[in-house]
This record gives C-alpha cells, sequence and structure tokens, in this order.
C-alpha cells in the first residue's frame, strides 16, 4: 500500500470515528431527543410512524402578499421539491442581497466555525498566518439579531407557506448559517468537515433548507450539488453506515444524470429536501458566500447560529 494510499485511509477512518463520537457527546449532553431522533429519522418507515404520532394542525394563513417571492406558485415548488427533492429557483431581489453582503463584508466571520478564531472576510489571510490554521470555512454567528434582511427572510410568508406545505405543520425555524466556503486545495477529512463530501443530513423527521448564494457561482467557486431524487431512494449502506460518501460511490449507484450541480449569479436561490445526498464542492478560483436557512417541525436547538457573544473572540 502507498504512503498516500494509507494517509488517505487514515484520514478517513479518523473523520468516521471523530463524527460518531462528537454526535453521541454533543446529543447526551445537548438534547437527548435530538440524538435519538437521528437514530430513528434515518429510516423512512421511523420517519413515517413519527410522522404521524407528531402530526399537528396545518391550517395556517400567510399574507403572501409581503413577501419578497409573491409570484411564486407555493404548490408547484412543493410538488417538484417532494418528488425530486429539490427545486431552483427562489430568488432574492437584489437590494436584498446587497443587504446582507454588505452585512458580511462589515461583520467578523469564525474560521471554521471555531467561536474564538474571528475575522473580517479582507483580513483571512493575516488571520491564518497569526493563528496557523488553513480556514476552509468562515461562518458568521448571531445572523438574526445582526442582520435585519435576514431576519426579515426566516420570517417570509412565501417561505413559510413552501415550509409548510412541505412538512405538513407548523414551519418551525431550525436556524439559519451563513458562510464563505473558502478557494484552495483541502485533505479528505477538511472536506468531510465543512460539507464538501457527499452526505445527507438529519435534522428532524421532516425539514427542509432554502439556500441563497450570495456571490456568483460557477463550477469553479463551489456550486452545491445534489442528488436529485436520492430523498426516496438509499442503499443498505447510506443507512447503516451513514458515512460521507465518494462521487464514484454515489455516480455508481444513482447514476450521473441525477447530479444537479447548482450554478447561478449572486441571489440565485433554491430549496431542498436535505435528505437527498447532496455536498458544496470545494471552490477552486473564488470563494463563494452562501445563506442557508432552515425550518422543520421541531426545533432541537442544535441547528442555530446563536452563539453568547462573550464567547465570541476575533484573532
Ligand atoms: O456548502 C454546501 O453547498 C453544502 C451545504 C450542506 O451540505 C449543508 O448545509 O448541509
Amino acid at each position: 500500500m502507498s504512503i498516500s494510499l494509507f494517509n488517505n485511509c487514515l484520514d478517513r477512518i479518523i473523520s468516521k470515528v471523530y463524527n460518531i463520537c462528537y454526535e453521541n457527546y454533543k446529543g447526551l449532553t445537548k438534547n437527548p431527543k435530538w440524538l435519538l431522533m437521528r437514530k430513528i429519522a434515518r429510516f423512512k418507515t421511523g420517519r413515517a410512524i413519527m410522522i404521524f404520532f407528531l402530526k399537528r394542525s396545518t391550517k395556517l394563513d400567510f399574507n403572501q402578499k409581503n413577501s419578497f417571492f409573491s409570484d411564486l406558485n407555493v404548490n408547484e415548488i412543493v410538488n417538484h421539491l417532494k418528488t425530486e427533492g429539490l427545486c431552483l429557483g427562489i430568488n432574492l431581489p437584489p437590494d436584498v442581497v446587497k443587504e446582507i453582503v454588505d452585512f458580511a463584508y462589515s461583520t467578523a466571520c469564525y474560521g471554521n466555525r471555531k467561536t474564538d478564531m474571528g475575522f473580517f472576510y479582507h483580513q483571512k489571510e493575516e488571520a491564518q498566518a497569526k493563528s496557523g490554521k488553513q480556514f476552509i470555512i468562515g461562518s458568521y454567528f448571531n445572523t438574526t439579531l445582526l442582520c435585519p434582511a435576514i431576519k426579515k427572510l426566516q420570517n417570509d410568508p412565501q417561505l413559510l407557506a413552501i415550509a409548510a406545505a412541505f412538512l405538513d405543520a407548523q414551519p418551525i425555524h431550525q436556524g439559519n448559517l451563513m458562510w464563505w466556503s473558502f478557494s484552495g486545495d483541502t485533505t479528505f477529512y477538511q472536506k468531510s468537515q465543512a460539507a464538501q463530501l457527499f452526505h445527507y443530513d438529519i435534522d428532524d423527521y421532516r425539514f427542509l433548507k432554502f439556500f441563497f448564494y450570495l456571490t456568483d457561482v460557477d463550477d469553479r467557486s463551489g456550486p452545491h450539488v445534489c442528488v436529485r431524487g436520492s430523498h426516496n431512494k438509499k442503499k443498505w449502506s447510506h443507512l447503516w453506515l451513514r458515512k460521507r460518501e465518494t462521487d464514484e460511490d454515489i455516480i455508481d449507484y444513482y447514476g450521473f444524470e441525477s447530479l444537479v450541480k447548482i450554478s447561478g449569479n449572486a441571489g440565485f436561490g433554491f430549496v431542498e429536501d436535505p435528505f437527498c445526498f447532496h455536498k458544496g464542492i470545494t471552490p477552486t478560483i473564488k470563494d463563494r458566500l452562501i445563506l442557508q436557512i432552515e425550518f422543520a417541525i421541531t426545533d432541537y436547538g442544535m441547528q442555530h447560529d446563536l452563539r453568547a457573544t462573550s464567547l465570541l473572540k476575533c484573532i
């Protein structure tokens, strides 16, 4: 076995063991109900049973005229989302993009999501040199509290209407995430930590994520890739091992034509059923800024970006 193959295998084993330990530790200490949900919800039957018991009234009325997206057809989007696992073209108005991007440039982001690794976007190189670390992503915290445009988006009546129809329940806001994916070379372990390898999420028995690009995204600036239809079809090992999958594994099972690589200009948005396999491709040329807004049936308090300001430290 060559040294590089050995290192690659070791990298994968470390990444898997780390993820299992971290998930169980985090679940047991922070919210055992979340940990239990993670075990049950990976199976379709488990999800169906729990959704049956959790079912609540969905007679919801949203004033869709006050939306950034009032021209969208909710039923069409939800049908698409249910059959394909994603729906493209939920686009942000340019003034909202500008407000959020201005916020991103004038607020510290945190390297690899560590609360003591804060820096402003334009100071990334300096921050890396000073800390001796390579930052794969730079995430923002407390976005609801700090950015009025993001707060408005998470309360947008049309997004809520889509979420309610998909969830068949009162949509609960689980959290926002906004982050830079930085361009450059990354190892398998770094990709696995930054959602840059194929995986599916288990954040509730049913949930959905809206994504909005805030920079122009093409093949070389970190497009998101979703495997169409994979929310409804997984093989035994996908369910039981739930490891990060290689492109080859995914293409072998789902076929190359199932991969939807999503490019778009700043403001381009889409909604995804995160039980689909998905990933962000590591940007090679240009950094990508993306915003994610997530709704579910229950808030387990595990997905939000809220951090006490006393914990946040700049490098
Ligand atoms: O960076 C991306 O596009 C992937 C994001 C992702 O995998 C996730 O939010 O679960």
